[in-house]
């Protein structure tokens, strides 16, 4: 089986392994968790911030984040494909009772300032005010493309300039920082806070980071534990989690992977790719997706829908370029 559906699917190796066993271990809540605080300092030094939190997924650090930065009612300025918006079971309204305003990032998910200015809301005695603005990197509906720090920038100054906190949801910030070259503290130089998972092409099986200023992390904690994320001897899987943030570097392998990819599927009929910029590719498909990915799975290849004639394939640490090369010739031997 090559599966293509997501980067979430990679399983840990023998050393990921070998780090959960041996981890040293306390309790977390209480904050003694010698390994869960090694990561959450390395984590911290990664992205620039002064504290990071571990949280069991991207969707919890998200959602942290949401409700640590706003007040109920409030609106959130993010684009309208974001993870946080659409995928994330409506937390923004369940979590925190703010509301979402969405904007048009256009093909690769881009906020400009101009739309940020356009979308901004002042609070008054009718209107609730903007409490955050939420980016994404990459961005995962339009394609995983990865957003130049001058942009995000731009954005999080706007932000600020009109008196609210940008939060960006890095869930693949790393994949950003590899196929733009930057350091990931530069892409997010000038945002308040960041989530980035370890548990996608880093390989980790599970968690994922949020990072930001020390007051910030620490009422953050707050809203972990409500949501239920406090957790006990969790260096378990803080372990892997650490190996993980040594992966950085080879996603270049998977952006590799992913052009060859869809340079090989762009030439089978009835099928068109898109040029990826990191490890995501989207195909669009002349029959329904559902069917397409019906034939693909016959011949063991797996993706998943984004829309009714859109499909995503991603690639990762479990998918090598043998198995780019076979699901190319599957998939066009399943489609002739
Ligand atoms: N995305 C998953 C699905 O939920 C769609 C995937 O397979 O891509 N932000 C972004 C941009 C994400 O893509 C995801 C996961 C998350 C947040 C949430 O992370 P988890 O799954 O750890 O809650």
């Amino acid at each position: 089986m090559i599966d293509l559906r997501s980067d979430t699917v990679t399983r840990p190796g023998s050393e990921m392994r070998e780090a959960a066993r041996d981890a040293e271990v306390g309790d977390d809540v209480y904050g003694e968790d010698p390994t869960v605080n090694e990561l959450e300092h390395r984590a911290a030094e990664v992205v620039g911030k002064e504290a990071a939190m571990y949280v069991p997924t991207g969707t919890m650090g998200n959602q942290a984040a949401v409700r640590t930065h706003t007040e109920r009612g409030q609106e959130v300025l993010l684009e309208y494909e974001s993870h946080v918006y659409k995928w994330e079971v409506g937390g923004l309204a369940q979590l925190s009772s703010v509301q979402p305003r969405t904007v048009d990032g256009g093909e690769r998910g881009v906020i400009t300032p101009e739309a940020i200015e356009d979308g901004y809301v002042a609070e008054d005695v009718h209107r609730p005010g903007t409490g955050l603005l939420c980016l994404e990197n990459t961005h995962n509906s339009k394609g995983g493309s990865a957003i130049a720090p001058e942009k995000i920038d731009a954005a999080a100054e706007t932000a600020r300039e009109l008196g609210f906190p940008t939060h960006v949801d890095g869930a693949r910030l790393m994949n950003a920082t590899v196929s733009l070259d930057v350091p990931p503290e530069r892409l997010v130089r000038e945002v308040d806070s960041v989530m980035f998972c370890l548990s996608k092409g880093l390989g980790a099986p599970v968690g994922s980071m949020l990072a930001g200023p020390e007051e910030f992390v620490e009422r953050a904690r707050r809203h972990r534990k409500l949501l239920g994320g406090g957790m006990r001897q969790a260096g378990i899987i803080a372990a892997p989690g650490l190996r993980a943030l040594s992966n950085r570097e080879r996603l270049a392998e998977d952006h590799e992977n992913a052009r060859r990819l869809a340079a090989g599927l762009d030439g089978i009929d009835g099928i068109s790719a898109r040029d990826p910029e990191t490890n995501i590719v989207l195909i669009d498909t002349e029959m329904p997706a559902t069917d397409f990915l019906e034939s693909a799975a016959e011949v063991d290849v797996l993706g998943v829908p984004f829309d009714d004639h859109l499909v995503r394939l991603c690639t990762h640490l479990d998918v090598s370029r043998k198995d780019v090369e076979a699901a190319i010739d599957r998939l066009e031997t399943a489609l002739a």
